[in-house]
């Protein structure tokens, strides 16, 4: 299997509910090297530039409202197989929906508040680790 990259974002619910340490930890012990990480908030505009695909859909507006609703960490992520296996970690979507043990069963609220982001396929991996850090902030060892 290929080494992959993923771009990971522990969500404002995620900050709010003081579950960073937690999180990290489980995405640690999963296997996950940290590549790059840090915390800030995004803009209304800069949420709804990194949630593109979905402008038009009906939760567009409280989705970009909620992710620009308080800080957040974007993490880049690395592990061979790391879009599926970070997928598996955290879960479905939708929390009810998401099997037991997963990040967002145990931790998630609803659909739209649901702790954690992670990239669908490497090519958004690489799309959205750039559209929070630079290639210099991207640690190639460690
Ligand atoms: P995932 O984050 O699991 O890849 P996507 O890419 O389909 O899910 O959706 C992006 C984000 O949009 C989700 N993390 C969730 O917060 C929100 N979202 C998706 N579908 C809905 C929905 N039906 N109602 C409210 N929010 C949604």
């Amino acid at each position: 299997m290929a080494t992959e990259r993923t771009l990971a974002i522990l969500k404002p619910d995620c900050v709010r509910k003081a579950l960073v340490g937690e999180v990290l930890r489980r995405i640690q012990d999963a296997g996950f090297t940290l590549r790059a990480l840090k915390m800030m908030q995004l803009t209304k505009k800069e949420a709804e530039g990194f949630y593109a695909v979905h402008e038009g859909k009906p939760f567009f507006d409280s989705l970009t409202d909620f992710m620009s609703s308080g800080p957040c960490v974007p993490v880049v992520l690395e592990k061979e197989n790391a879009i599926a296996d970070f997928r598996t970690l955290i879960g479905a979507t939708d929390p009810s929906e998401a099997d037991d043990g997963t990040i967002r069963s145990d931790f998630a609220d609803s659909i739209g508040e649901n702790i954690v982001h992670g990239s669908d396929s490497v090519a958004n991996g690489k799309k959205e680790a750039a559209y929070f850090f630079p290639e210099h902030e991207i640690v190639a060892n460690g």
